[in-house]
Formats: C-alpha cells, structure tokens, sequence
C-alpha cells in the first residue's frame, strides 16, 4: 500500500482505493490525481456571470487591465461569487425543508400513509414559538397550523422569519441594525441572485449584507424549519449506540445503502425492510436479512433518530459500491456524485434517483411522493432482495467502530441538567468554572484534495485535549465517529476538566447533533446557553467557535456565514473562495467582525487550526473575566439524583 496512506488514515478507506485502483475503477480518489484547482477559480476571481466574459481577473482595482470587461473588479468579482455560494447553499438546505414541511402537512392531514406526528411535546414547543395557540387542539390539528404557518416562511415577502425570533435579543437588534433580518427564505435567495447579476450590485461589502441576510434564512429559516419538522414527525433524536465504516455491510444479508439528505423515504424504507413478508422474501433468495445502511446526512438522519448503522462519509460512497456487497443504493438530493453511477456498473447493484429534482444518467428512477411513499419503499426493498443472488465476489473491509449519537439540542438539556430541572445552567457553569474551556463545532464535507478524515479528528483530538467540548455534524461527524471519538471511552483523550464533566455526566467529548440542516440545532443550543446567563447577553459573547477544516459543499459556506452572522468566528480549511481579493479577504477575516462581532479565518493545517480555535476562546473567556477557573460544584450523577428526588 503506498499513495492510500498519503490520501486517508481510514484503513477501510485505504483498502477500498487499493482494490479500485487495481480494478481499474475510476472514484473521486483516482480523478482528484494530478487535478490542480484554477488558480482564479479558487480564489473566486473568475467571473461567468455574463458572456461579454467568462473573465479572470488579478486583483488590481478598479479601472486596471485585471477588471473584468464591464470593469468589475476582484472584490466585486468574487464577492459575487462567494455570495452566489451563498445562495446555492441556502437554497439546497431550505429546498430540503419545502419538502419536509410538505409531507409534514400531509401527516398532519392523515395524507401520507407511514409518516405521522410522532413527538407531541416538541410540536407544542414549536407552536409555541409560532405564537400558535395550543390549547384544546389534537396533535394533527396543531401540527396542520404548524405546518401551514412554516411553509408560509418559504414564499414571505416582508416582515422578519419567525424562528429569527429566536435568537438572543442583542444579536436580533444587531441584525435588524444592519438590516439583515431575513424576511423570507426564498425571497432573500432571489434578491441574492438578482444582485449577483451582471451589471447590478457592485460593492462588495453591500453585497455580503445581502449574504449575510440570505444565510440567516438558511440557518434560521429553511435548515431550521427542517430539523424541527423532522424531528416532530419522526422523533427527536436521543443518545443511542450504533456502528460506522464500511464493516457495517453484511456479507450474508441484503445490503440497502441510503445516501443523500432527506429522511422522508429512507425512513419508509427502514421500515419496510422490518416487514415479515420482505424479510421472508430475502431469506428465500438465500441471505440472512436486510441490513440498511447510510452515507452522509441521509445516514446521520437515520443514525441519530433510529441508530442505523453508517457506512461512511462523502468520500465513501463509490468504495461501498466497490465492496460487490450493495445490492442497492437509494439517493435523493445533495453530495451524490455521477461516479456512483460508473461504478455500479461493474458490480449487481442497482442505484436508484428518487427525487424529482435530481436524476443521474442510467439510474433507475423511482421517485418518491409522500402519498404513495411506502409502495415506492416496498417495491426498492423487493429488488434489492431480486440482487442479491446477483452478487459476485465480496470484498468487505472489516473495520467498524462503535459511537453513540443522537445529542440533540433537547437531549443536551436533558443530560447536562437533568429531567426535573433541565437546563443549561451546569454546562454554563462547568464553561465558568474552566472545566470546560469552551465549545467548538467540527461540521462539514471531505475534500479529496485534503487528507480524508485526517484533519478532522486532527482538530476535533487537539480541541478535547485542550478542554473544548466538542459538537460535530455532518461529514464530519461520521469520521471522527470512525476514529473512535464519539463513545464515552474517548473522554481518556480529553483534558482533565473536559473528563471530569463527561465521566459524571456519561457523555463522549465529541457530540453528534446530526446532518448538515441539523446545524441550526447548534444556533438554537448556542442561543440556549446565552439565555442560561452568565456567559453574557449574546453568541459572539459566549467562548464557541466553529469549523469545517475538510469542507467542499456551497452548503458549507451558507452554514458558516450563517454562524458568522450570528456572532460565531468560523474557519475554514482546504481553500478560501476570498483569497483573489485582498480587500473582500480582508473584510470577511476581520473588517465584517466591526458589524456582527464574529469573522471568517482560513487555516489549512488542521493543529494550527485548533490553536487558533483555543486562542479564540481563551479571548472570549476573558472578555467576560473568566479566564481563571472559579471553583464551582460540578453536578455529579448522586447529585442529580437527590435533585430529581426534590
Ligand atoms: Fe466579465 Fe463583467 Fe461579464 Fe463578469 S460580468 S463575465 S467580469 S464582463
Ligand atoms: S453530507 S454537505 S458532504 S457534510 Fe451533508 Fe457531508 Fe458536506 Fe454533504
């Protein structure tokens, strides 16, 4: 084995690029090679957004041969750009909720056979917060207000996005400042598109305001409107043990991969996979069972409400093909690659596109509609099992490693405060007393231009060490989960202070809190310890700080402007698509903090990324004076207990 080890620490990983190469089998891990990024390109200095171009532009100023043939400059250039990314992001998550809130409605209505309102507490909550009365209504009856008011978000014109009302009070009067609150989701997508356009907005920081505005209907608005839907119809999610790598695969069962982001039809397929007549169906063709198994937010989803077992992140969706052990791979929306599809014709699987806005060229498109989902579900599951005396040979990787998940913004309340009295307040008052230095959200993609996984678990190792309590999501998640950081057992890795606190309360150091759109539970987390008190009136108060070090996704930077905007400092790793210009660079690493108290940085070196992650902290800390450790009482289990007998 040589340039596997270059590329990835995962030893599955490492073994599947092995037996792909010497297959012959083309994945992102053989096409990255020798593929150096436009130099203009990654920077965000190339400019397509008419044809008196495409123009790449240096960054010389206005009225310089580098500007454009309109004369648009490198600032203006790629702010466009790193606004359109933006926009794409925003879009992709807040598509996600539409469809979401839509089946939620049909629920409510009794519309669609096999989903239904599952956590009644959280719906009232919800409601609540919509200002919805509760009183005297059966749950499908407040769930039918709750999603028809939702929905409304997505086509608003003016006013402010509800769940924005959530935020802390400071950090909404610096929004409505700068004029920033977004009014609705698509609206803001729309204008940010429009004034992307050749020949309208042109300065580079008016057009960021606009970023900043369209983020926030992504984080606050379409992401949020997700989680929470999807948590009142399937659940929310609490700790729960599974199993993630590619040794999750059966070698004597029907193996269903479920990859993309939106849990509606994975969730039916789960449980047709549990129906007797399928399961009988399978053992006639010879397996054992039906063995569901996830890739990327669709497995996240899966993993934190019901603990289905993840196959892998972004990067190992061709290499679970690539096992001969899938008899099929179910995709919706979001981080699929066309690759897939090559690969699964050198092996019996059959893929299968399920959304209507998203087909792959020769994949078998089955497409799901909540009213009829189950059928869709029952008949993928029936050719699975049609497959599976297809296989060949079977090269399963045996690595797998176990995790617990499901750490929800309601679970971290629970855990930390305890079910009579659940609250923030210990967790504030460990953050007081130093115990824990701080918290740091790891989220995001792969990048295979960057060593997969690597500088991931390379921050997430550095920041546990030095007592920052850690919540991952995403991409990130499922490899730090890989590396045995998600069980309890990691807390040997952390810092004395960070040990303590997790061996009594009985958490792991690094938190799941689920998908992509499962960020915005970290802004309502975020919002939560603010409002506990004591670690000031404001997210840019509070000693948090967040990263994506392996990122690739234009998801990746509406999340992180999105935080940014909310008064949380953000790095990025890989690239930066500011980097073309001196003076939109300047702005989003530091001039932006003037106006919303956060900023972006870039650090590629993932050690230098956690010190500058810690250093961030330790100024936050001592802002607010507490950067010596006040003693305080650590709430332990027997504590807990006599508090819950009171
Ligand atoms: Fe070139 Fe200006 Fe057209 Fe962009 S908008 S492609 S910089 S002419
Ligand atoms: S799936 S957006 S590669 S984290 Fe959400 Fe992973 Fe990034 Fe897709």
């Amino acid at each position: 084995m040589g340039r596997e080890k270059v590329l990835t620490n995962c030893t599955a990983t490492q073994k599947m690029i092995a037996k792909t190469t010497r297959e012959g089998i083309p994945t992102a891990f053989s096409r990255v090679e020798g593929r150096k990024p436009c130099p203009y390109g990654v920077g965000g200095t190339c400019c397509r957004v008419c044809y008196m171009g495409p123009c790449r532009v240096t960054d010389g100023g206005a009225g310089s041969s580098s500007a454009g043939i309109c004369g648009a400059t490198a600032e203006t250039i790629s702010a466009r750009n790193f606004c359109r990314m933006i926009a794409a992001g925003t879009s992709a998550h807040s598509d996600h909720g539409r469809e979401v809130a839509a089946t939620f409605l049909a629920a409510a209505r009794g519309e669609a056979p096999g989903f239904e309102i599952r956590d009644e507490v959280k719906l009232r909550a919800v409601a609540a917060d919509l200002g919805i009365e509760a009183a005297g209504k059966n749950k499908n009856k407040l769930a039918e207000e709750v999603g028809l008011k939702l929905i409304s978000e997505f086509g608003r014109q003016d006013g402010e996005l509800v769940f924005a009302g959530r935020a802390p009070e400071k950090r909404r009067e610096i929004w409505r400042k700068l004029d920033v609150v977004p009014r609705g989701v698509d609206r803001e997508v729309v204008e940010m598109m429009h004034r992307t356009s050749v020949g309208a907005d042109q300065e580079y920081q008016h057009l960021l305001l606009q970023g900043m505005r369209t983020s926030l209907a992504d984080g606050w608005g379409g992401s949020m409107i997700a989680t929470e839907l999807q948590d009142i119809m399937f659940g929310t999610p609490v700790p729960i043990r599974s199993k993630v790598n590619l040794g999750v695969l059966k070698d004597d069962q029907v193996n269903i991969i479920i990859h993309g982001h939106e849990p509606l039809l994975p969730e039916l397929i789960v449980d047709a996979a549990r129906d007797e007549e399928l399961l009988s169906q399978a053992r006639a063709v010879g397996a054992k069972g039906i063995n569901i198994a996830g890739i990327c937010c669709s497995a996240n989803e899966l993993l934190m409400r019901k603990g289905i077992p993840v196959a892998g992140s972004v990067l190992q969706q061709e290499l679970a093909i690539a096992t001969g052990a899938v008899e099929a791979m179910v995709v919706d929306i979001q981080c699929v690659m066309q690759g897939i599809s090559v690969v699964a014709r050198c092996y019996h699987t059959e893929l299968f596109t399920t959304s209507c806005r998203a087909r792959i060229p020769g994949v078998t498109h089955l497409e799901f509609h909540h009213e009829n989902g189950m059928e869709t579900a029952r008949e993928i599951v029936r050719r699975a099992i049609a497959n599976y005396p297809k296989r060949r040979a079977v090269d399963i990787p045996k690595e797998e490693m176990d995790l617990v998940a499901g750490f929800s913004h309601e679970t971290i309340n629970y855990m930390l405060g305890g079910r009579f009295r659940s609250s923030y307040r210990p967790l504030n008052d460990n953050i007081m007393n130093g115990r824990i230095r701080g918290i740091a959200a790891v989220v995001g993609c792969s990048n295979p231009r960057v060593k997969f996984g690597d500088l991931h678990t390379t921050v997430v190792r550095e920041l546990i060490a030095n007592n920052v309590l850690v919540l991952v999501t995403g991409c990130a998640a499922i490899n730090c989960a890989k590396e045995g950081l998600l069980i309890p057992e990691a807390a040997e890795l952390a810092g004395s202070g960070l040990k303590e606190v997790c061996e009594a309360v009985g958490i792991p150091p690094v938190l799941h809190c689920g998908s992509c759109v499962d960020n915005s539970r970290l802004l309502v987390a975020g919002t939560a310890v603010v409002k506990e008190g004591g670690l000031g009136e404001d997210l840019s108060d509070v000693p948090v700080c967040g990263c994506a070090p392996e990122w690739m996704s234009e998801k990746a930077i509406a999340i992180g402007q999105y935080f940014v905007t909310s008064g949380v400092t953000v790095g990025f790793g890989v690239a930066f698509p500011t980097t073309g210009s001196a003076k939109l660079s300047d702005y989003v690493f530091g001039g932006i903090k003037e106006q919303v108290g956060a900023n972006w940085f870039f650090e590629p070196d993932p050690v230098a990324m956690a010190q500058q992650i810690i250093a961030h902290i330790d100024s936050k800390r001592k802002a607010l004076g507490i950067e010596s450790a006040k003693e305080r009482v650590l709430y332990d289990m027997e504590m807990r207990r006599k508090l819950e007998i009171v």
